[in-house]
């Protein structure tokens, strides 16, 4: 199976890292992170790219040196590079790097001054206090490295779900060939989509006598077998992600896939509710005595338990068995209820295409409107926009918008919110805009109370409309700012400003909690993707699960709006 865009993008990271311990040149280091941000960020994979012979040097950041070596890893699985410069560094120093709070610079110091070459040396220095004197450290630093290295190992490794589905997809397609097999499906918590996944739980049926699990085994992603039976078998794979294959007779595919999909918080609660009945429920079948009562398909289980089917996005065991009971299932939002997106970037900012690109990638959803948020002035990395430059933007929209048939492009912009709590362009521009989309981008470490305030007082602007990605995280490198949610949440609803779920990856902020409480609290969400690419609108879809896991329905999400309805709902208290 092909090498994935994620295994690219963290040798590129890797070899930039270690680059950068080695005092490379920065701009050769900048190339490979920037190279690796373009493949992580493809939505189609590089590898399939290099096979069909499209020239990669074409993407941004990609020159001919990198399309080479990206061609290489393809071919071989190996970065040549890379493996030079781990020889040059020992291990213990790469695996410095992975500590949370240290980064080359950091590794580097504690190599040259302490002679610090692994993790063992890092905590015996600690302990002895000798790094929070040294140059470019503090005792905060010191507490935050002592913390990283407390909770390494202890943390599972997860993965992102986009990820998880990079190996999902072409795995399902690759058992489905082999002979005997019927249905291939996968399960678990991949299915409920959940925005990390700690494994893959393949679910397949077959003929008997099928050669699935023993050439499952052999599949030559995999590194470690590390259980196997006549009927299922687990393995790792070279990514480190472990996946769980079990083969299942025709009649007992509902049972079992419904088993398998989860949460066992969910399975467990079922359970109990088929007991009262005198049923048994196993991942074979609903039984009473030794009698079969269902089992070939999900509907026919929960019917035999007296429940109506329960989407896979919403078994937590997060009250939806008792609404299930009660008739009160929510109606889910779902991707065809879309009709536009409100966060997008440009070239004007940060984003890769232009105005009349991103209008044609919309439109070719079925979208009605995208709002285009390039950022404000204060995100200079991002080469945000004055208010000269956004008046000009503007323009350029109206007249764009005058030629456009079928879509309509919304003014706007994601404003930072400043550390005042004052919003970074002056009101005389946030007026003519169709919308406001504004977020934090700095001054993450302010202590909760703080960060509220600060977010409700840009809440206080009347032209404020969507809070984009509350929470600031990033799934696996960054957590969320500390931040008093119920606050939030109650600041909005009285001013009458939305909340937005970021459906970018390695964001999914507000996370199906928020999203719930949000809504109970009767504030309307936006689902937007913040689409930097025109390939990004397609993120979507992640952010449609995430509103399902928040029990969300289309009346909860502005986006479903009309147009001219939309208008209104954007309206402020
Ligand atoms: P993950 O992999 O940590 O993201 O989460 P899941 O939900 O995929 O959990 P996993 O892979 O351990 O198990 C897959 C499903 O199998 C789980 O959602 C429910 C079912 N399952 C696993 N163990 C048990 C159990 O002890 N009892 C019951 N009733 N179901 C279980
Ligand atoms: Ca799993
Ligand atoms: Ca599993
Ligand atoms: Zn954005």
């Amino acid at each position: 199976m092909a090498v994935h865009n994620a295994d690219i993008a963290s040798m590129f990271n890797r070899t930039a890292d270690l680059l950068e311990l080695q005092g490379a040149n920065p701009f050769r280091i900048r190339a490979y992170r920037r190279a690796a941000r373009t493949i992580a960020d493809l939505p189609q994979s590089a590898a399939r790219l290099v096979k069909s012979g499209a020239d990669l040097s074409e993407l941004p950041g990609i020159g001919d040196d990198l399309a080479g070596k990206i061609a290489g890893i393809v071919k071989t699985g190996r970065c040549p590079i890379l493996g030079q410069l781990e020889k040059e560094f020992p291990a213990g120093l790469t695996e410095l790097l992975n500590v949370g709070g240290l980064g080359p610079k950091r590794v580097m110091a504690l190599h040259q001054s302490l002679g610090i070459d692994n993790i063992d040396d890092l905590r015996r220095a600690i302990r002895a206090g000798k790094i929070r004197t040294l140059k470019g450290f503090s005792e905060k630093i010191e507490q935050k490295i002592l913390h990283a290295l407390e909770t390494r190992g202890t943390q599972e490794k997860r993965f992102k779900w986009i990820v998880a589905d990079e190996t999902a997809r072409p795995l399902a397609a690759w058992l489905s060939a082999i002979e005997g097999v019927k249905k291939v499906v996968v399960a678990g918590s991949y299915r409920r989509m959940k925005d990390t996944v700690g494994d893959l739980d393949i679910l397949v049926t077959c003929a008997k006598g099928s050669p699935v699990i023993d050439r499952f085994v052999k599949h030559e992603e995999v590194a470690e077998i590390v259980s196997r039976g006549a009927t299922r078998a687990t393995v790792l794979l070279r990514s480190g992600l472990q996946v769980d294959l079990r083969a299942v007779p025709d009649i007992s595919y509902g049972a079992a896939l419904y088993y398998f999909t989860g949460s066992k918080a969910h399975n467990v609660a079922v359970r109990a509710l088929a007991v009262k009945r005198g049923l048994k429920i196993n991942e074979y079948g609903v039984f009473k005595g030794d009698k079969r009562l269902a089992g070939r398909t999900e509907e026919e289980v929960f019917r035999q338990v007296g429940l109506p089917y329960i989407e896979p996005e919403l078994r937590e065991n997060r009250g939806e068995i008792e609404a299930a009971r009660a008739g009160t299932l929510p109606r889910l939002v779902t991707v065809e209820d879309m009709r536009g997106d409100l966060h997008a970037h440009t070239k004007a900012s940060d984003g890769r295409n232009s105005l009349s690109e991103m209008a044609a990638a919309a439109r070719a959803l079925g979208y009605e409107y995208l709002a285009i948020t390039d950022h404000s002035r204060h995100l200079t990395i991002a080469n945000g926009l004055d208010e000269k430059r956004l008046r000009k933007q503007c323009e350029d929209i109206d007249r764009l918008n005058d030629k456009l048939k079928g879509i309509t492009l919304l003014k706007s912009c994601e404003v930072d919110i400043l550390e005042s709590g004052k919003l970074d362009l002056p009101d005389s521009i946030l007026k003519e805009l169709d919308l406001a989309v504004c977020s934090v981008h700095y001054k993450f470490d302010l202590p909760a109370a703080r960060q509220t305030e600060r977010i409700i007082r840009a809440m206080d602007n009347p032209y404020f409309n969507i809070l984009a990605h509350p929470t600031g995280r990033l799934i696996g490198e960054r957590e969320p700012y500390a931040l008093e949610m119920e606050r939030i949440v109650r600041a909005a609803k009285e001013r009458g400003c939305l909340m937005e779920i970021n459906a970018q990856p390695d964001r999914l902020d507000l996370n199906d909690i928020h999203c719930r409480m949000a809504k109970d609290a009767g504030v309307k969400l936006a689902i937007s993707t913040d689409a930097h690419a025109t390939g990004h609108l397609r993120y979507m879809t992640l952010g449609v699960a995430q509103a399902r896991r928040g029990w969300l329905e289309a009346k909860d999400v502005v986006n479903t709006l009309a147009l001219k309805a939309l208008r209104q709902a954007l309206k402020r208290k």
